[in-house]
């Protein structure tokens, strides 16, 4: 083997090897967030996943108002990729007592 193809057998070992950032999920439902809590690293992204059915559909929003998700509808998702360290509430519209923490480490 040349140097260069030695060089790029390593390069492609190297992608290969490493692990793919999956998205992490929270569901959200009538009433519910689940898990309650989540654990990501700053520059990963939490989709909202919704998982039932209601008229007018289902609102993730920011404790802080800050963050807002369309009305998801029945299966609908909606993500949004973290920067920012630190603790981020978020509640139904529809459902205030709902709730999910975002910890972003
Ligand atoms: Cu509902």
């Amino acid at each position: 083997m040349c140097r260069a193809t030695r060089i790029a057998v390593a390069l492609v070992g190297l992608i290969l090897a490493a692990p793919a950032a999956a998205d992490v999920m929270i569901h959200v439902g009538h009433n519910k967030l689940e898990p309650a809590e989540v654990k990501i690293k700053a520059g990963e992204t939490v989709v909202f996943h919704n998982m039932d059915e209601m008229p007018g559909g289902h609102t993730v929003v920011s404790d802080d108002g800050e963050l807002s998700s369309p009305p998801l509808e029945l299966d609908g998702k909606w993500s949004h990729t973290f920067v920012m360290p630190g603790r981020h509430g978020f509640h139904i519209k529809e459902h205030p007592k709902a709730r999910a923490t975002v910890v972003v480490e």
